[in-house]
């Protein structure tokens, strides 16, 4: 078989190739504004895995499974088709376990972790508040990345049609936040290269006077 690129392996996969899917996940979280008698919960959420771009992904993807805190009903709940969320009230966080299941069989579930979010004071990053309901948005960006996909799979990812025609976006400005980061990265970049000519230099005078003291003792040893 031949080694070119792009070819087709007897494994059925397509080496070479290697397709993204973005995404956002996270969650939204409304508080009711006061406890609830009966089960003492405070906030309706959503916790979702979406597309970053308009894409209906249930081409590709089989399901999402959905693993809520042991407290709840049937902690692990699964979606079988868009959007791919669940709603539920409660009063506290915890870590939701997303499991992303593809439709080829061969493909690995990708697992994502998210820490629902139901208080603005707790932990980074800021969530984003929206609405007169006080809603608050927490989601992240990530990237499926599909290496050497199956030719079934190839063709399922670059199917791709939209889930709306109307506008597309998302609570949080990725753009934004994309920008800022790329621009701290970059100052944090400047200031590692101080740090380094600043070693450079001080190495520079260690080796300098390791010469001059050899040369000093080289003196004084001549002398006896
Ligand atoms: C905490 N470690 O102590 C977390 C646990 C559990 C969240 C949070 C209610 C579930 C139910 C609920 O919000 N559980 O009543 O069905 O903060």
């Amino acid at each position: 078989m031949s080694e070119s690129q792009d070819s087709v392996e007897a494994s059925g996969r397509m080496k070479g190739i290697a397709i993204v899917k973005p995404i956002v996940y996270g969650n939204l979280a409304r508080p009711f504004g006061k406890k609830r008698e009966e089960d003492g919960h405070t906030h309706e959420w959503t916790v979702y895995a979406k597309p970053y771009k308009n894409e209906d992904m249930s081409v590709y993807v089989k399901k999402v499974q959905f693993k809520l805190h042991d407290s709840y009903p049937n902690a692990t709940r699964v979606v079988s088709k868009p959007p791919y969320e669940v709603t539920e009230t409660g009063w506290g966080e915890f870590e939701v376990v997303i499991k992303i299941y593809f439709e080829d069989p061969n493909e690995r579930p990708v697992t994502l972790y998210h820490v629902l979010k139901l208080f603005p004071s707790s932990g980074a990053p800021a969530p984003v508040v929206v609405g007169p309901a006080k809603t608050l948005v927490c989601e992240y960006y990530d990237e499926i990345i599909f290496q050497d996909p199956s030719l079934m799979m190839q063709q399922l990812l670059t199917a791709t049609r939209q889930i709306t025609l109307g506008p597309y976006k998302h609570e949080t400005d990725f753009e934004e936040k994309r920008a800022k980061t790329e621009a701290a990265v970059a100052n944090a970049k400047g200031k590692v290269k101080l740090e380094i000519e600043d070693l450079r230099d001080k190495l520079k005078l260690a080796k300098e006077t390791i010469v001059r003291f050899r040369l000093e003792i080289e003196k004084v040893q001549a002398l006896h």
